[in-house]
């Protein structure tokens, strides 16, 4: 049977909070359920992880940069939701870590644990990781490990692939929050998982100060992160790293979207800009740690990663805006807030 017969409105996404069960009601099922683009991706491909998971917060995944025009009646309203960001409205990008004005906030160490700054990053031209064929996802592996094995001087470092690692390195990677494991329930169902693990690895600098995840939920996660709470310098190293990557291989790009990533929270800058942070008594006081935090465009998370709890009074705080905003704003916005936080729980 054709897959339109079979594939009809997923029922289970009713009374979800999802962006997808929040837009994709049944005219707009039928509007798009036929749909593909050239590489063969389909609704069911797009909104498989809102449907096996209802308590998602968003739902869809893209499977290459024409599923963000081909699904865009859907994709446009939660891209509108999420980021704020219309149709029209047209990305700007600003690498240039000379326009942050970020003095160290805490040089005595007392409140910011480490600093993480990451992008996302996806070849031209090659689906992105939920509908990747094995061979394509073995070439990207091949493109970008031997382009960073080619980096000398700071970021000069080793390549490992996750297949060919030992069980305890990776555990004591993943401990250290350097890598990343096989993806959670909703990765799985988007096909982030398939052939695990595959073409997956981590290259790191001998200071463990620059890493880069090989196909994770993007084909390129490029991370700078160091202990203590200089974010100028973490994004100083990220920036010149994205420069030399970036003047090597061709990312998939666009003046509307940005930096394109299978999930739709991280297009434009595609960037995270974190701190684990000390903030126990403003973690007491809930309502006023959100009114800080949603001042100031910030998302909170547990200190082991998405969905994970946040443990004795340390918090992962990051930027939420990611579209529609520079990377300078993005870490500025991080800055910012946590320069609030931390005036906050010192006058606690
Ligand atoms: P993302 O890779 O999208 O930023 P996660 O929230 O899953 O998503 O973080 C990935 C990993 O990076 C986790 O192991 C997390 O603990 C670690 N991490 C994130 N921010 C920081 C930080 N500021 N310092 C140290 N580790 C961090
Ligand atoms: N759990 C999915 C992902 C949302 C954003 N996080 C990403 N892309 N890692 C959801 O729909 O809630």
């Amino acid at each position: 049977m054709a897959i339109s017969e079979k594939f009809e409105y997923p029922k289970s996404i009713e009374g979800s909070a999802s962006l997808l069960a929040k837009f994709l009601n049944k005219a707009l099922f039928e509007e798009l359920k036929n749909k593909k683009t050239a590489n063969g991706f389909d609704l069911k491909n797009a909104i498989n992880s809102g449907v096996k998971n209802p308590d998602s917060g968003i739902g869809v995944y893209a499977g290459d940069e024409e599923s963000y025009d081909v699904f865009a009646p859907l994709f446009d309203k939660i891209i509108y939701d999420y980021h704020g960001f219309s149709k029209n409205d047209k990305h700007k990008t600003d690498l240039n870590a000379d326009h942050l004005d970020a003095p160290n906030l805490d040089s005595e160490n007392k409140f910011i644990i480490s600093t993480r700054i990451r992008v996302a990053r996806n070849i031209k031209n090659i689906p992105l990781g939920t509908i990747i064929s094995k061979e394509q996802r073995n070439n990207v592996e091949k493109i970008v490990s031997e382009t960073l094995l080619s980096f000398d001087g700071k970021l000069k470092g080793k390549y490992y692939p996750l297949n060919n690692m030992s069980a305890e390195d990776s555990e004591q990677l993943i401990k250290a929050h350097f890598l990343f494991k096989e993806g959670d329930r909703f990765l799985e169902a988007a096909g982030l998982n398939r052939d695990w693990a595959d073409g997956r690895g981590i290259f790191h600098n001998e200071e463990k100060t620059f890493l880069v995840w090989i196909n994770e939920e993007d084909q390129l996660r490029i991370i700078s992160m160091q202990q203590g709470g200089n974010i100028k310098a973490v994004f100083e190293r990220l920036t010149l790293a994205i420069k030399l990557l970036e003047s090597k291989i061709d990312f998939s790009y666009n003046n509307h979207l940005g930096y394109i990533s299978s999930c739709p929270t991280n297009l434009g800058t595609a960037m995270r800009a974190s701190v684990h942070i000390k903030l126990p008594k403003l973690g007491n006081r809930d309502t006023e740690f959100k009114q800080i935090t949603d001042t100031y465009h910030l998302q909170i998370r547990g200190i082991h990663g998405e969905h994970s709890q946040s443990e004795s009074g340390v918090y992962d705080i990051s930027n939420k805006r990611r579209l529609g905003v520079t990377e300078v704003q993005c870490v500025q916005d991080m800055y910012d807030g946590v320069k609030a936080l931390i005036k906050r729980e010192k006058e606690l």
